[in-house]
């Protein structure tokens, strides 16, 4: 099958590239390396070192004999993307290409601008795409479980059934974005919905949790495909971030109280579940959504984890709360639907103290990479709460 990855040069969307690629797909990969440069810009950089998207290509070509064509530019350039999708003629378009940090969208009104800029602005330009090119190709979208919130009510996946003064309809579930990155994650849903309805385009919305991980079976073993792996502030997930932190002997870093409940998953499973997606399409017309994620767990449970699978090789551990820097529930009900992966075949990779520590024991390699000041959070949801300001 052909295969475009927008953002084929980031955490998942490289990683995803040689998945399809090693399974004898026809990849090709766009990205401006707009992350690259973000991370770059706040101080950090990747903890694993990453090779530049040209030799990366080349190290898979002398690993596996296939060729991956990159195209390097912005898709919320509307021609450069259209070029791009008349030349590859996808039948499947896995879209990855975006400001994917809820943290750096609260920053400023400029990186709040960006971000909706960037992941509405350039989602449009691809469904203009390929409704002009391809319309009977595939759109798999990394969406977000963020898009939801945490309603006191089970969450769906994608749709609800609503019984309203004696009529009934199944509509999209009602969503209540965290911050403007999730925002932007909703705003594509609806112009995704409406390419859908309206041209007859076909999609899979994947809702996905946060992911933890480092390696896939193509990237590990060979120091060329790794990919990378952000721990400061505004690029790092959670449990990416209290691994680091055990290892480099810094406090685990818990906002607030620390019952927060999210959903995860391993970055091996997102690979498996988007190339599920892919292999199983949604009917022409339909805006399909999964919720995609394996188990969920709080935040302090996560780093009662770290800490206990870090103590265990020897690492003294101290977990510290934080005044959450953002506004978000700390106590909460939490329990979405997450079967339509599941029946499709995807086998869970859980969560347990012998992960933690083989991903402890990864970070260890690099340990030395690691950029202190860029951990500890600065980015506040409502600045006017702030310590700072209430002094
Ligand atoms: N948290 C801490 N300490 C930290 C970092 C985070 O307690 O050092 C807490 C946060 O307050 C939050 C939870 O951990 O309650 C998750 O935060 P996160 O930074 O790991 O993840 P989040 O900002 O929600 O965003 C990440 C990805 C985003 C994706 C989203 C899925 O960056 O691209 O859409 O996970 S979800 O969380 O389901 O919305």
């Amino acid at each position: 099958m052909r295969v475009l990855i927008l953002g084929g040069d980031g955490y998942l969307g490289w990683p995803t590239a040689l998945r399809f690629s090693a399974r004898g797909h026809e990849v090709s990969v766009v990205d401006n390396f707009s992350r690259r440069r973000w991370v770059r810009d706040a101080g950090s950089g990747s903890l694993t070192p990453i090779a530049d998207l040209e030799d990366r290509i080349d190290a898979w070509e002398q690993v596996s004999g296939k060729r991956i064509p990159s195209y390097v530019g912005a898709i919320e350039d509307g021609d450069f993307l259209d070029e791009v999708v008349a030349e590859t003629r996808p039948e499947a378009v896995i879209h990855y290409g975006q400001q994917a940090s809820a943290p750096y969208s609260m920053i400023s009104r400029e990186t709040a601008v960006e971000t909706q800029y960037a992941n509405t602005i350039g989602n449009l330009n691809l469904l203009f795409a390929m409704r002009d090119h391809v319309p009977d190709a595939h759109l798999v979208k990394l969406g977000t479980m963020g898009e939801y919130g945490q309603p006191n009510i089970d969450i769906e996946e994608g749709y609800i059934e609503i019984e309203h003064k004696g009529r009934k309809d199944n509509l999209p579930f009602p969503k209540l974005p965290g911050s403007l990155y999730h925002c932007a994650k909703v705003h594509d849903s609806t112009n995704i919905h409406f390419a859908c309805r309206t041209w007859g385009l076909r999609a899979t919305d994947l809702n996905q949790g946060v992911v933890y991980g480092i390696e896939s079976d193509e990237t590990a073993g060979d120091e060329r495909l790794l990919t990378r792996f952000d721990y400061d502030e505004l690029f790092g997930t959670v449990l990416n971030r209290f691994c680091l932190q055990a290892v480099i002997g810094h406090p685990l870093t818990v906002y607030g109280a620390g019952q927060q409940i999210r959903g995860f998953l391993n970055i091996r499973d997102t690979l498996a579940c988007v190339e599920l997606a892919v292999t199983n399409p949604a009917p022409v017309g339909e805006f399909r959504v999964f919720n995609q994620f394996t188990e969920h767990f709080s935040v302090m449970q996560l780093a009662g984890l770290v800490k206990g699978a870090a103590e265990h090789l020897g690492y003294t551990v101290e977990i510290q709360h934080y005044d959450n820097p953002r506004v978000e529930k700390e106590e909460h009900y939490y329990n979405p639907i997450h079967t339509k992966l599941l029946d499709l075949g995807l086998e869970p990779t859980l969560l347990g103290e012998e992960l933690v520590e083989s991903l402890l024991h990864t970070i260890e390699r690099y340990k030395g990479n690691a950029i202190e000041s860029s951990i500890d959070p600065r980015t506040r949801w409502n600045p006017a709460k702030s310590p700072a300001a209430q002094a």
